[in-house]
């Protein structure tokens, strides 16, 4: 696991590297400190994003299928969130979840979240495990018979080829035969629809991206002007992804604590990429990572998709 200390200094050096590399980029985690997890949660209440209610959506409607696949003793372990709606409405349907495990890389905002729904599922077991989930770590030991890994809201994502081939082939070594994971996937869909759900007529998704400029202000005593920046989102086809992008307004010279990085009128920071897939394309990485696709439950426009899958050996 990764301590909480190592990976502020880490952002730090990541900011530096990131900044100065060609096209500049900064990883997508660093958009979630707590004012990004807020924002994000605002994010998924607007009416353009329709990923987080479509989900919803398919594991309301397919509620009786999933407790068919999660089983009568299972541990649901649940990657980035706490507070979502959709672990709030597993834990309150499916009577077969005993156990739940919270891994999140926000400290602060993990714990707030999980106190809230340690105090509504009293005869739950509860967890939290403060993790950088996309380098390796560790499960604390379960009482459960059975591991459901939880991971919705097409996070997966949000990682490149390489990251999400080696998320997968870690989360499978988490598991032992017969155990499952529930994963939320986003499928490819028409690019109108997409550009307006990464640019939100009440720009919060502009706030969630240019506050990763405030946060570098906060912590790394930087001197970003937010006004000289802006939010830049659109799909590119080729890559099948949408792109997150900070773009500079104006050459000018930014101090990061005693580093300083300049910036060309027009130039970009990418900050993240969410990557859509076909069923067909999904269940193949799945394959890859020793996973048997066992179930896809999507929603009536085929916006999003809903994996069940079994882990082989
Ligand atoms: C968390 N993740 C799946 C979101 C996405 O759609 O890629 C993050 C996000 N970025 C902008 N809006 C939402």
């Amino acid at each position: 696991m990764t301590n909480v200390k190592e990976m502020e200094k880490s952002f730090y050096k990541d900011v530096l590297t990131g900044l100065r590399s060609v096209p500049k980029r900064l990883e997508p985690k660093y958009l979630y400190d707590y004012r990004g997890s807020e924002l994000f949660e605002e994010i998924t209440k607007t009416p353009e994003y329709y990923p987080t209610r479509t989900e919803m959506r398919i594991l309301k409607k397919e509620l009786n299928s999933i407790s068919h696949y999660i089983g009568d003793d299972a541990a649901l372990i649940e990657f980035g969130s706490g507070s979502s709606e959709k672990i709030k409405f597993l834990l309150h349907h499916l009577k077969g979840i005993k156990e739940y495990v919270a891994i999140d890389i926000s400290e602060s905002f993990l714990l707030q979240s999980v106190e809230k729904l340690k105090k509504e599922h009293q005869h739950l077991y509860v967890h939290t495990v403060c993790a950088d989930y996309t380098v390796p770590f560790s499960l604390p030991s379960l009482k459960a018979k059975k591991k459901v890994l939880f991971f919705p809201g097409s996070t997966i994502g949000n990682f490149d080829k390489q990251e999400r081939k080696t998320f997968l082939n870690q989360m499978s070594t988490l598991l032992t035969k017969g155990d499952g994971f529930i994963i939320g996937v986003d499928l490819k869909k028409d690019e109108k629809l997409l550009h307006s759900a990464y640019n939100d007529a009440k720009q919060v998704t502009r706030a969630f991206n240019l506050n990763l400029l405030q946060r570098m202000n906060r912590e790394l005593l930087a001197n970003f002007i937010v006004e000289n920046f802006e939010h830049k989102a659109f799909y590119n086809h080729e890559e099948g992804r949408v792109e997150m992008h900070i773009e500079s307004l104006k050459n000018q010279l930014v101090t990061i604590g005693e580093e300083e990085v300049s910036f060309q009128k027009g130039e970009t920071i990418h900050t993240e990429s969410s990557y859509k897939f076909s069923v067909q394309e999904f269940q193949n990485l799945a394959k890859e990572a020793n996973f048997i696709p066992k179930k896809v439950w999507t929603d009536e426009e085929n916006l999003f998709s809903v994996h069940y899958l079994e882990v082989k050996a």
